[in-house]
C-alpha cells in the first residue's frame, strides 16, 4: 500500500468527570485523530494519547503536532509499505516520541486489517472475542465517595478496581477498601509518587492482598524497583518505566517488574505492543492494557490489542460511556457484566462517527 493523504483533526473532548491522579486533574482531554488515505481511498484510524502538559511522560499535544507534522509526516507520504511492521523501521531515524509515531502507526494497522479483509486483533494474531475490563479510579476528595464509586463499579460488574495512590492518600484508603470489599480484585497505582525511602510504608501494603501495585518509583528508573520488589510481596507492575520491548526484557531480567501493563502509545505502536507481549508470554509474565482516558478509535485499539492470549489480567479499557456523553464512534463501546465484545468488522471493527468529530473538532490539517 501507498500511503497518498493523511488528515490529523485536532479534538478537544470534556470527560464527564474530571481524572485525578499523583501528578493532576485532567478533564479537558485534547487528541488528534489521524485519517490515512491509500492509493484505492481506503482509509484507517487512529488517535494520539498525549495529554496537554508532560506529567505522565513528556510528549504532550503540542508536541504530538509538531513531531507528526515536521518529522513522520514527510518520512511516510508516498512511500510503498507491504506491512504496519514496517512502520516502526522507517520512523526509527526519530528518537522516541512514542506517542506521536502510535497515532500514525496504529491508523495504518487499521487501514492493512480493512484492506486485508479482517479484524484488527485477527491480523496482529489475537483471537479472543470476549475480553475482560476493569476500571481505573481516580483519587477522591473523600473515602465515602471512593467506596459509593466502587460499589457502583461493582454492581455494573467491573472486574476489577484499581485505584490511584499517593503520598498521604494510600495505606487507609487501601485498608478501608479490603474493610468494606473484602473479596474484590484491588490494584493501586501510584504513578511513580514514592522513592526508596517509603519503602517501610509500602511494605504496609502487603497486608491487603493487592494483585499489584503499579509504578510506584520513578518512571526512568528500572533498579530501585528490583530493590523495592525484593522486599516487597505484593507484585510490582510497571507502566510509565517500559517504553519499547527492550525495556521489558531489562525490567523483567532485573526483578523490576512481575506484571506489564502496556499502552500501545506509550510503546510507540501496536507493533511494539504486540513484540512486548509475546516475550511476555516466553516468560510467563501476564499482562494487561491500559488506558490513556482515550475516546472511542483509540479505545477500539486497545480492545483489538487485548485480544492476544497473554492478556490475562482485566485493563482499564472501561466503557464509553464512563467517560463520555457521547463517543466518536458507532457503536459506542459497551461493557456487559466486566466483558466487551471485541468488534467482528473489519479493521477496528467500529465506524467513526463524523458527527460527532466535527462537533468537537478545532481544526484539521490535511497532508498530502
Ligand atoms: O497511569 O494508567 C495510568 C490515566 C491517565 C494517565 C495515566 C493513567 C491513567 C489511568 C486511567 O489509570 C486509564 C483509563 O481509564 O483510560
Ligand atoms: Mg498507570
Amino acid at each position: 500500500m501507498i500511503i497518498k493523504k493523511i488528515n490529523m483533526r485536532h479534538m478537544k473532548m470534556t470527560l464527564k468527570n474530571p481524572f485525578v491522579t499523583s501528578f493532576g486533574r485532567l478533564q479537558e482531554k485534547e487528541f488528534f485523530l489521524l485519517e490515512v488515505f491509500d492509493e484505492n481511498g481506503n482509509t484507517g484510524w487512529g488517535e494520539s494519547a498525549a495529554f496537554q502538559a508532560p506529567w505522565y511522560t513528556e510528549e504532550t499535544v503540542q508536541t504530538t503536532l509538531h513531531i507528526i507534522r515536521d518529522f513522520l509526516v514527510p518520512l511516510l507520504l508516498n512511500k510503498e509499505i507491504s506491512h504496519p511492521d514496517e512502520v516502526t523501521e522507517i520512523f526509527s531515524p526519530i528518537k522516541k516520541n512514542n506517542m506521536a509515531k502510535a497515532a500514525i502507526e496504529t491508523a495504518i494497522w487499521d487501514l492493512y486489517a480493512k484492506r486485508t479483509n479482517q479484524t484488527l486483533g485477527q491480523a496482529i494474531g489475537g483471537s479472543n472475542d470476549k475480553i475482560a475490563v476493569g476500571i481505573s479510579i481516580g483519587i477522591q476528595t473523600s473515602t465515602d465517595k471512593l467506596l459509593d464509586l466502587v460499589h457502583h463499579y461493582i454492581e455494573e460488574g467491573y472486574k476489577r478496581l484499581k485505584v490511584k495512590i499517593k503520598p498521604g492518600y494510600d495505606i487507609e484508603v487501601i485498608q478501608k477498601l479490603r474493610e468494606v470489599f473484602p473479596n474484590v480484585l484491588l490494584m493501586a497505582d501510584a504513578n511513580s509518587s514514592y522513592t526508596l525511602d517509603d519503602i517501610d510504608l509500602l511494605k504496609q501494603l502487603d497486608d491487603y492482598q493487592l494483585m499489584m501495585i503499579e509504578q510506584p518509583l520513578a518512571s526512568d528508573d528500572i533498579v530501585d524497583h528490583a530493590k523495592l520488589q525484593k522486599k516487597l510481596n505484593t507484585p510490582i507492575c510497571l507502566d510509565e518505566s517500559i517504553l519499547s520491548l527492550e525495556d521489558a526484557r531489562k525490567a523483567i531480567e532485573l526483578g523490576s517488574t512481575k506484571v506489564i501493563n502496556i499502552k500501545i502509545a506509550r510503546v510507540g505502536g501496536l507493533t511494539e505492543a504486540k513484540k512486548i507481549h509475546d516475550y511476555c508470554m516466553e516468560k510467563g509474565v501476564p499482562v494487561w492494557c491500559g488506558g490513556m482516558l482515550e475516546a472511542g478509535i483509540g479505545r477500539a485499539h486497545n480492545i483489538a490489542l487485548t485480544s492476544l492470549p497473554n492478556f490475562t489480567l482485566p485493563g482499564d479499557t472501561a466503557g464509553s460511556s464512563h467517560y463520555w456523553e457521547v463517543d466518536i464512534i458507532n457503536p459506542e463501546i459497551v461493557v456487559n457484566n466486566g466483558f466487551i465484545d471485541v468488534p467482528k468488522g473489519n479493521g477496528i471493527g467500529v465506524e467513526p462517527n463524523m458527527k460527532v468529530i466535527e462537533r468537537f473538532m478545532l481544526d484539521m490539517v490535511v497532508f498530502e
